[in-house]
This record gives C-alpha cells, sequence and structure tokens, in this order.
C-alpha cells in the first residue's frame, strides 16, 4: 500500500493549561496505545508524527496540516477538543479515527464525527483502518476486535515516542508499562468488570524492564494495569529475574486483596514505591478490599489497619474512593471517609464522583433504565466537574453538602500537615501538598463550592440537575468555550449534546431486530 502521513493524538487533558501540577504531572499521564498505534504504523513504513497534548502544545501547529489520516486517543473529557480536531482535519481532507476510553463508552455519538471509531484495538484493525483509508460520512465504521489484543508493542518498541513525550516532563519521569488487561473482579461500575482478565507476555516485560535500565539511571516505572499483580507470583518472578532488586521505582494500581503483608514485603524488596488502592465504598465491594461482608465501621477499622500496614512498607499510598453509590445514604459514609483519613493520615484520599460512562460498565443500563442518567456533555465528564448519575439516597444540595465537606476536611490546613508529618519520605510529603493545594483539592473544593451555590440560587441550573430541562446551564456552556480556545470555532454543530440513554437505545433496538428477525422466519 501506498506510505501515508500518519498522525497521533494523545489527548491527556481537555483545556490548555498553565498549571503546576500540570507542568510537571501531564506527561506521565500519557496513554499507552497512541504510542503503540504509532509503533504499529511506523513498522508498515508509514510516516508518522505523535503528539501527546499536556495542556501546553498548540496542535495546530504540531501535527502537520497534510496528513492523510489521524488518530485521536481521547477521555470522554476531551471528546469535545476530538470532535472539533477532527472536524478541523477533515476540512483539510485527512481522514479521522477515534480510539480510547471516550470510543469505547460512546461509539454511536463518537460515529457523527469521526470516519472511523474503534473499540479493543489489534494490529489487526489498525491495518484494515489504514488500508481502507476512507472517508466514511455522516457516520463513521466503528470497529473493534473480539477482545483486548494479547501483546502490544514494549517499551524498545515504543520508546521513541515514550522518549519525546517524557521530554516534556521536567521532575518526574514515568514509564507507562503494562502487564495485563481485564479484571477478575466485577465491581458494577467499572469498564473491566466485564472483561476477562489476560496476562501480557512475560518475556516482553523482562526485556523491557532491563531495556530501561540502559536508559535512565533510575527509572520509574507506571503500571496501566487496571489491576495490577492478580498473579502476583508470576509477576515478582518476571521482576526479579530481569532485574536487580529495587533498580526500578514502581508504581501500581492494585485492590487491597493483592496487598498483603508477605506481598508487601515482596513489592517492596522489588522498588514498589506507590500504590493506589480502590476502597470505593464502605458498604459494598469488600472481595476486593478483603473485607468480605464487613461493612461500614467495621469495613473502616480493618482498611484503615490495611493501608497503616502498607504504609510501613511502601512510601506512597492513594486511596480511591467513588461517591454518590446507591449503597450511600444519609451522611455515615461521609463521615466514615473523614475518621478514615484521620486514622490512615498518610494515605492520599482520591475522591470520583460516581459517572455513568456510556456503555462502560452493566449499572450503566440500570441507571438508564430509571432515568437517572442526565445529559451533562461529556467535557465535563471527568469524575470530578460534574456527576451525570442522579444520587439515589440525597437531593443535589445535599450530596454537595456532603461532597464539599468531606473534601473539606481532606484538604484542610490540619490534615495537610498531619499527612506531611506522618509520610516519611521526601518526594511523597511534598507530592501530597502540591496534590491537595492545587487543583485536584483546593481547586475542586472552590468547584463544588460554586455548584452548591448555583444549586441554591439558580433556578434553571437545579432544574438541569433534577433532569426537568435539557438546557445546558449557561455557567457550563461558557466553561466548554473558554477551555476550546480556537477550537470552539470548529465544534460540529449540536456536538456538545448527546444521548445519554444510546447504551440502552442500542440494546433495546439488538433486541428488537432479533424479534423481528424470529417473526420473519416464524420462529
Ligand atoms: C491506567 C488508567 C489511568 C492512568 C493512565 C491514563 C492513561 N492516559 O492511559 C491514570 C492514573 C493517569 C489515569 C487517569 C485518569 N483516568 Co483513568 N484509567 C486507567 C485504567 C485503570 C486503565 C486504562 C488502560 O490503560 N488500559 C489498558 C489499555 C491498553 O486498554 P484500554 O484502555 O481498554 O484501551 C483499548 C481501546 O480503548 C483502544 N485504545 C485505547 N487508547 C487508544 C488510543 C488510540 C489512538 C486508538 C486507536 C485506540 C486506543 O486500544 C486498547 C486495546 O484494545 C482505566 C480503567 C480500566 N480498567 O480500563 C481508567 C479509565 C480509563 N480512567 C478514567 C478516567 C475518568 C480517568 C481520569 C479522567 C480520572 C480523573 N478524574 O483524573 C484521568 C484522566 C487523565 C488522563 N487523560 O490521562 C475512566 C475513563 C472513562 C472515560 N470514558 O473517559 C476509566 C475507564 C476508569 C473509569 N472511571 O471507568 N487513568
Ligand atoms: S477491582 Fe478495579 S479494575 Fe477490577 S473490576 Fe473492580 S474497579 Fe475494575
Amino acid at each position: 500500500m501506498r506510505k501515508l502521513r500518519i498522525g497521533i493524538i494523545d489527548l491527556v487533558t481537555k483545556a490548555p493549561t498553565r498549571a503546576l501540577y500540570a507542568r510537571v504531572m501531564h506527561a506521565n499521564y500519557a496513554s499507552i496505545m497512541p504510542q503503540v498505534v504509532a509503533a504499529w504504523c511506523e513498522q508498515e513504513g508509514h510516516d508518522v508524527t505523535l503528539v501527546c497534548y499536556t495542556g501546553f502544545e498548540d496542535l495546530a501547529n504540531e501535527v502537520p496540516e497534510n496528513v492523510d489520516i489521524v488518530f485521536i486517543g481521547a477521555f470522554t473529557q476531551a471528546a469535545q477538543q476530538s470532535y472539533a480536531l477532527s472536524n478541523r482535519f477533515r476540512a483539510n481532507g485527512a481522514i479521522t479515527v477515534l480510539g480510547g476510553p471516550h470510543a469505547r463508552c460512546y461509539p454511536q455519538d463518537a460515529q457523527k464525527y469521526f470516519d472511523y471509531v474503534l473499540g479493543f484495538t489489534d494490529k489487526q484493525i489498525v491495518l484494515d483502518v489504514l488500508q481502507d483509508c476512507s472517508s466514511y460520512r455522516p457516520y463513521g465504521q466503528h470497529l473493534s476486535a473480539d477482545q483486548q489484543p494479547t501483546n502490544l508493542p514494549g517499551v524498545r518498541e515504543r520508546w521513541k515516542f515514550i522518549e519525546q513525550t517524557l521530554k516534556k516532563a521536567p521532575l518526574i519521569k514515568i514509564v507507562p508499562m503494562i502487564g495485563s488487561m481485564g479484571c477478575p473482579y466485577s465491581c458494577s461500575f467499572c469498564i473491566d468488570s466485564t472483561v476477562s482478565y489476560q496476562p501480557m507476555e512475560f518475556d516482553v516485560i523482562k526485556e523491557d524492564l532491563r531495556f530501561l535500565l540502559t536508559k535512565y539511571k533510575r527509572p520509574r516505572v507506571g503500571w496501566h494495569d487496571p489491576n495490577f499483580g492478580i498473579r502476583f507470583d508470576d509477576y515478582m518472578n518476571v521482576i526479579e529475574e530481569a532485574i536487580p532488586p529495587d533498580s526500578i521505582d514502581f508504581i501500581a494500581e492494585s485492590s487491597l486483596s493483592i496487598l498483603s503483608e508477605p506481598h508487601l514485603k515482596r513489592l517492596k524488596r522489588n522498588g514498589f514505591k506507590a500504590i493506589l488502592p480502590g476502597i470505593e465504598s464502605w458498604y459494598e465491594m469488600g472481595n476486593k478490599s478483603k473485607t468480605g461482608s464487613k461493612q461500614g465501621l467495621e469495613k473502616l477499622q480493618k482498611v484503615s489497619d490495611h493501608v497503616n500496614m502498607i504504609l510501613r512498607y511502601l512510601p506512597y499510598v492513594q486511596t480511591n474512593f467513588v461517591l454518590g453509590l446507591d449503597s450511600d445514604d444519609g451522611p455515615a459514609p461521609f463521615e466514615l471517609t473523614k475518621k478514615f483519613i484521620d486514622m490512615s493520615p498518610a494515605a492520599f484520599p482520591a475522591y470520583s464522583l460516581i459517572s455513568a460512562f456510556g456503555q462502560a460498565a452493566p449499572l450503566n443500563l440500570e441507571y438508564q433504565r430509571e432515568n437517572r442518567v442526565l445529559p451533562f456533555p461529556f467535557h465535563f465528564l471527568n469524575n470530578n466537574h460534574a456527576m451525570n448519575v442522579k444520587p439515589k439516597n440525597y437531593s443535589w444540595p445535599e450530596f454537595y453538602d456532603h461532597v464539599i465537606d468531606v473534601s473539606a476536611h481532606s484538604f484542610s490546613w490540619r490534615t495537610i500537615a498531619n499527612r506531611f508529618r506522618a509520610t516519611t519520605t521526601r518526594i511523597p510529603k511534598w507530592m501530597n501538598v502540591v496534590r491537595a493545594v492545587s487543583s485536584e483539592g483546593f481547586g475542586r473544593l472552590k468547584f463544588y463550592r460554586k455548584i452548591r451555590s448555583l444549586l441554591e440560587e439558580d433556578r434553571a441550573f437545579r432544574d438541569y440537575f433534577e433532569g426537568e430541562t435539557t438546557k445546558l446551564p449557561q455557567f457550563y456552556h461558557n466553561m466548554i468555550k473558554n477551555d476550546l480556545r480556537e477550537l470552539w470555532e470548529w465544534l460540529p454543530e449540536g456536538a456538545i449534546q448527546h444521548d445519554p440513554n444510546a447504551y440502552l437505545n442500542s440494546e433495546l433496538e439488538k433486541v428488537e431486530k432479533t424479534q423481528f428477525t424470529k417473526a420473519q422466519i416464524g420462529a
């Protein structure tokens, strides 16, 4: 086939920024797949330009205008940005392809703005797209492999793209790696609850770890596995066989059930420095936190002891919580979280407002059936700018009061000082302070307070939250416009709205089609 000029854009963030935290960390949030697609395209002899957009680049200048095809990787929060970009590239004659979490969660919507929308993506899918490279309008093609790929180009093959991205990270450089896909657990809100667990090739992982030691004196690796260490001994054996003990700093998301004391000893020996377990809720998901049927205070005590034990082995722990689950009712869940903050002062709490990301998880069908999914534009769906599920047991003002209360407690100067004192090593100590006082702590708190006051003062704003109107409040409209800047002009008409029940509707359509076919054949 002819040699193509290919642009690849990894949208790490949804808006231009000058924030210090973004400068330090955004390049470390680069996704693996855009680098993988870049490596696959180069292997086929094409000309590739990859840009990781961290909020500081001028996208118009960094991707050549005259590309034949552009792959964009986007989270849902960057959907509008990606739609505008696609429109601009299409106007210059390029074919556009969307991949990543947004494409997986909202394929029907994305098809309106891209020629191809990719779900599970393996090399064959990418080669098929390159071979076909045609314009599909008004609706793009939705393509997906049957399952997650079983192997991906490793660090060595992606190195050119990793290196250029990490040049943008001035202090801390984290190399993205992946050791497994899917997860054996089935947390109802999670995109991986229905994706079977599968390990990646161990030989590639070993080679990558050895390779990294030739590139950095003390490399840092962030594992992108949804739940790292499911086959714990296998992964530790791989690391121990590949590199000397404690020669690479590792960061991983693992569930508490994996983080037993013997496992922690081995993790410490092997250089693990930061771990991000999901506690999620005090009232459900006991299997992944190894608390079984324990709930409320009992679960809190057990989890807090567990987290404090982890902190005796590993210097940095981020505990993840989901706020707004149906099992939460009244002040108790928030009070328990505040208690946890006091009982485990060195752990950094990260909060996600429950979000129904399109067809990510089966639970979303339930929310859509109950007509509880609100049409907040994608731009706000990042687990904190908006919660698009109406809470079951709280009014909106009540819910935001609790969210503000728990955030204010988590990021009060007293708690920040306690966290600083309780954290024993230098980088984690300061990282916690920076996170608390930057957009994540103080920034979100300020935003939640703003939402709370608008809920009180602005009837139309409140009506939108109650689902009584679908007219987007001006506040949100302005935010998108400000964030998109010059791309605002390129946002296709109607691209701010989407059908919040697209998943349910497409499932119903499938059922109708089956019944129709059965009726046709007289079955
Ligand atoms: C690792 C991870 C992170 C890491 C690394 C992020 C990154 N840039 O990749 C960190 C901790 C930085 C992170 C941050 C965030 N995350 Co996150 N994260 C994950 C996690 C656990 C794994 C994703 C992963 O890498 N999987 C491995 C890859 C290979 O598989 P995959 O993602 O399924 O991708 C397949 C296809 O989608 C496709 N594909 C993927 N990307 C691309 C790109 C192109 C160009 C193409 C063609 C194809 C393609 O190919 C893959 C193979 O089939 C998922 C949850 C999960 N279990 O999947 C959440 C998840 C992706 N995160 C999520 C969210 C919301 C966030 C945050 C917004 C949270 C926040 N409030 O800060 C930020 C966003 C910051 C950012 N843009 O990087 C949501 C996304 C939902 C959505 N529709 O947007 C998820 C699904 C979790 C959830 N809540 O359900 N995250
Ligand atoms: S343990 Fe984590 S990755 Fe696995 S299903 Fe639950 S939330 Fe998803």
